[in-house]
């Protein structure tokens, strides 16, 4: 269904052909099926959404994992923090702009992107992995669904994401010591991968504060830092477009970050993690490289020496 192609015509890309309606649906059942750590009420309402056909069909972690650490440096740098404050961030209304290199330019209004891809909505449960590694039921859609329906231009190469600046809100913007607003990128290819969401829900309920509502990117075989929350801006570039971490660390995050267990952080091994919810002496495993997605995306990265474009 996807081809990494140079010339790829962002008309090739078919959010909806029947070959992967039919997976989709085999694919849906068996995962849910296995979906151990979800119960009742939270089973019953994910059975009404189809699964995406790259769904593992690993258990999913629990809510109670998911949502009271996080990484969300806009409401603290403690990982207590973002559940604790996130709440007072007003996610309605909420609108995105999206520009740069499209034939249609605009801001838009979330419930009106929502309603151009509600139909692609599903359940994307993929392995989520940095130090720790935990399994989480995505509810969104492809990034791609929503980078065609903005038309790109030939000359796009890349897609630039912003995060919401409102310290008002956000009271760890007031912070100097961080160049806020939030700020990813992907190449184009990546971001037009079917494996890159953007996640308005987890266990399909509304994603909470602390996990990036209303709307967050998720890309599984990169490291979770890329995956940037409350999304206000996605610009397509012809330039590399600037990454925080990759800004405040350059030499310990580079722009790629893809899961890597050969390339080691400065500070760190990447070759083990630890899985969430295992309990406190859950032994760490190895990390697969593109946290076990290389069938899938590898090909993006043929030719490319990874050590230097880490
Ligand atoms: N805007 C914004 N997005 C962000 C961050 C952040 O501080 N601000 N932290 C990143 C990091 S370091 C991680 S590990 C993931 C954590 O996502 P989770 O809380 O859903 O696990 O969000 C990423 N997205
Ligand atoms: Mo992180």
């Amino acid at each position: 269904m996807y081809r990494h192609k140079t010339d790829l015509k962002y008309s090739d890309i078919t959010p909806r052909n029947a070959f992967l309606n039919r997976r989709q649906v085999i694919a849906g059942a068996a995962g849910l099926a296995a979906a151990g750590s979800i119960g009742g009420a939270a089973q019953a309402k994910l059975m009404a959404k189809k699964g995406s056909p790259y769904s593992t069909s690993e258990d999913a972690n629990s809510f109670e994992d998911v949502t009271p650490y996080n990484n969300f440096y806009e409401f603290g740098t403690g990982k207590p923090d973002p559940a604790k404050h996130a709440h007072k961030l007003t996610t309605d209304p909420w609108s995105v702009e999206i520009g740069g290199l499209v034939n249609n330019p605009g801001n838009y209004a979330l419930e009106d992107i929502l309603k151009e891809v509600t139909l692609e909505e599903r359940i994307y449960r993929f392995r989520c992995v940095e130090a720790w590694a935990m399994v989480v039921p995505w509810v969104g859609f492809q990034l791609s669904d929503l980078i065609a329906r903005a038309d790109p231009m030939g000359s796009a190469r890349y897609v630039a994401f912003e995060t919401l600046h409102r310290p008002d809100e956000m009271h760890g913007q007031k912070s100097k010591s961080f160049p806020w607003p939030y700020v990813e990128g992907l190449r184009m290819d990546e971001a037009m991968h079917p494996l890159t969401i953007l996640a308005t829900g987890i266990y399909d309920e509304e994603l909470p504060k602390q996990n990036g509502a209303p709307l967050r990117l998720v890309v599984p075989w990169k490291y979770g830092f890329k995956s940037i929350k409350s999304i206000v801006k996605i610009t397509l570039t012809e330039k590399e477009p600037p990454a925080t971490w990759n800004l405040i660390q350059p030499g310990e995050y580079g722009f790629y970050s893809n899961v890597n267990p050969e390339v080691d952080h400065p500070r760190w091994s990447q070759a083990s993690h630890r899985p969430i919810g295992g309990g406190l002496f859950a032994k760490r495993v190895p990390t697969l490289k593109f946290n076990g997605y290389g069938e899938e995306v590898a090909s993006l990265y043929a030719g490319m020496d990874l050590h230097k474009l880490y």
